[in-house]
């Protein structure tokens, strides 16, 4: 019920109603609520009412495993780099510390081999940016959780269903995101270099066999007052978190280019030109299965801090 209602409080997001969620969740932590702890991990990774820790994010964490958390478990599960011990029953004393301390924070930083496929518009592969645990953790967490996929009509704020985006996914702002899902986003921004507050929403998509993302662009319409106020999608970035299908390329059609990473990998591209104008050649699909069903993490970044 205090979870619940924290959760409600910071989905209303004023400054004090922030601060009560955050001393509910305080509350609720010390009185032995493993999701009180488990949410306060996710407030600490993200900063929201806090500063920014992963330090204490990773305290919270281990906190609700400890105290049963099934998600706090999930999550350091799936981050550890011994993945014998990730793997491990957990009945033997000091099994969740142990595997905290398994959670390497600067693995997520470091800088990653990168392999451009093309040059411009740049067009970056990158091989196993995230390890398959982490892939097939923010699936788990998102299956049961999907939404009809939307799109902008041209000019218009108003998000609907749309034939050429039939696919489903799942939008996590902040506060739905754990703090695996909140080291992801720290790792993308470190890679291309920008805050993590540059990262809007992200998303994990789902294709079906026959559903598909049709061509499109993801930088904005420079005239539109978003761009004014929150920026520019400059970069997009991809995650592969399975590759059990046929089909489903990412594809760029004025590149002759079509690309499908392996479970854990990534590609991102510049959507703007050398001047800062939306590149048209950075038109793109996320083409449809023939066969399996296709998971992408989605990340579109601006050129300012938006949150
Ligand atoms: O799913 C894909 O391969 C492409 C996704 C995409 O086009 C996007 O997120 O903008």
């Amino acid at each position: 019920m205090t979870v619940a209602r924290a959760v409600d409080l910071l989905k209303a997001g004023a400054a004090a109603d922030v601060a009560e969620a955050v001393s509910l969740l305080a509350n609720a932590a010390r009185s032995g609520d493993p999701e009180g702890s488990n949410r306060l991990a996710t407030l600490a990774a993200a900063g929201i009412g806090m500063r920014k820790s992963w330090s204490r994010a990773m305290a919270h964490l281990f906190s609700a495993a400890l105290a049963g958390s099934a998600s706090a478990r999930g999550q350091l599960r799936a981050m550890a780099s011994d993945r014998r011990l990730a793997e491990a029953n957990d009945s033997a004393p000091n099994y969740w510390r142990a595997l905290s301390a398994h959670v390497n924070l600067e693995d997520w930083i470091r800088p990653c081999e990168k392999r451009v496929l093309n040059a411009s518009p740049r067009t970056v592969a990158i091989e196993a940016f995230i390890l398959r645990p982490v892939c097939d953790w923010i699936i788990s967490c998102a299956a049961g959780r999907l939404q009809p996929a939307l799109t902008y009509a041209e000019g218009s704020a108003t998000a609907v269903r749309s034939e050429g985006r039939n696919n489903s996914a799942l939008e996590l702002g902040l506060i739905d995101c754990d703090v695996a899902a909140l080291l992801l986003r720290q790792r993308i921004a470190a890679t291309i270099g920008v805050p993590a507050g540059a990262l809007e929403t992200s998303q994990v998509l789902h294709y079906a066999v026959g559903e598909q993302f049709a061509r499109h662009y993801d930088y904005l319409d420079p005239s539109l007052p978003e761009v004014a106020e929150r920026g520019q999608r400059i970069v997009t970035f991809l995650v592969y978190l399975n590759d059990a299908f046929d089909g489903g390329e990412t594809d760029f059609p004025h590149l002759r280019l079509r690309h499908r990473g392996k479970t854990g990998d990534a590609l991102y591209f510049g959507n703007l030109a050398a001047d800062g104008a939306p590149d048209p050649r950075t038109l793109h699909a996320g083409l449809a299965p023939t066969s399996g069903e296709k998971w992408v993490f989605s990340q579109w970044i601006r050129n300012q801090a938006i949150v």
